[in-house]
């Protein structure tokens, strides 16, 4: 081959290098265009998506606010819901769930975060043993030590468990020392397993509020509250079905529990029939964007104590 020859082969080769990497430059663009497209509506999506649960949780407020009688229970506007309800091109759920009903964790010890609290002690442990939970006093001491200022371990009837214990795992850290701030936190207790929690969860709070609301609460909750004599599961079941007949809608109605075994003996006097705060739960699609929000609300001045975005 002549060098002229050979110089018009390179050139060849070179131009076909070019085009070819030009072309594969035109794909890729075309793709990466195709991509940033299905991108921007996704995010477009997830973004209306976003702004469509956070209307839901502005639907539940509202429905809360609306709510002014003189007691609260399961069969009231507030505690349907919203299912599936659609706005444009997406949908919006929305749940609302009273707190009143179920035990406060942050009860076990005082406001000021010195003194664990007996009476709720006695509830949590009785709560943990009729559950079926072993080692229950245990459970309860762990509660009160990750709420509690010091990083004393607390040792009557069970052991619990301070930053010594947490900093010891394989991924340490802290005790907190504070009051919990959602229940998602009971994964970083001691004796909290995914099995645990999923039992005692429908049955716990944050931000609940001291009085047990009869009209929400549960027949494990009811039975906790008393010892000596016992509310049993028959006087709990009898709780329930009269105030599934018929909310108790006053103090007043309360009365005609006074009859029943184990009521006499209640400290405190645990029952009311209302409930100070709620957690309301919204979802929202708008095409392939989704969105949900937690939220918990105090209902006197409608003020947010929680928001939780997903
Ligand atoms: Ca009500
Ligand atoms: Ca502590």
């Amino acid at each position: 081959m002549t060098p002229l020859a050979n110089e018009k082969g390179t050139v060849l080769l070179l131009v076909l290098v070019i085009i070819a990497l030009l072309a594969s430059l035109l794909t890729e663009f075309a793709f990466s265009t195709l991509v940033d497209i299905r991108l921007t509506e996704t995010f477009r999506d997830s973004t209306r998506a976003y702004y469509l649960s956070k209307g839901g949780v502005r639907v539940g407020r509202i429905l809360l606010q609306d709510d002014k009688n003189s007691y609260d229970s399961r069969d009231e506007t507030w505690a349907q819901g919203v299912s599936n309800y659609p706005v444009g091109d997406g949908v919006v759920t929305v749940h609302i769930e009273d707190l009143g009903g179920k035990l406060d964790i942050n009860r076990l010890v005082d406001s000021q975060g010195i003194n664990p609290d007996s009476i709720f002690i006695d509830r949590f442990n009785r709560f943990f043993t009729l559950m079926g939970l072993t080692d229950p006093e245990d459970l309860t001491a762990a509660l009160i030590d990750w709420i509690d200022k010091d990083d004393e371990v607390y040792n009557t009837l069970g052991i619990g468990a301070e930053s010594n214990y947490y900093e010891s795992l394989e991924h340490p850290y802290p005790c907190k020392n504070a009051p919990l701030d959602s229940l998602e936190e009971l994964g970083l207790i001691r004796g909290f397993t995914p099995d645990v929690i999923k039992l005692v969860r429908p049955h716990l709070a944050v931000h609940a509020g001291e009085q047990i609301n009869v009209n929400t609460t549960t027949e494990e909750v009811l039975m906790s509250l008393s010892e000596d004599p016992e509310i049993d599961r028959s006087t709990a079941e009898t709780i329930v079905a009269m105030r599934d007949a018929k909310p108790f809608k006053s103090q007043e109605d309360l009365k005609e529990l006074n009859q029943l075994p184990g009521m006499a003996n209640l400290l405190r006097t645990p029952f009311t029939v209302t409930s100070p705060t709620y957690r309301i739960l919204t979802w929202a699609a708008v095409n392939d964007g989704t969105r949900s929000m937690e939220a918990i609300v105090q209902k006197a001045g409608d003020q947010l104590l929680f928001l939780k975005v997903n």
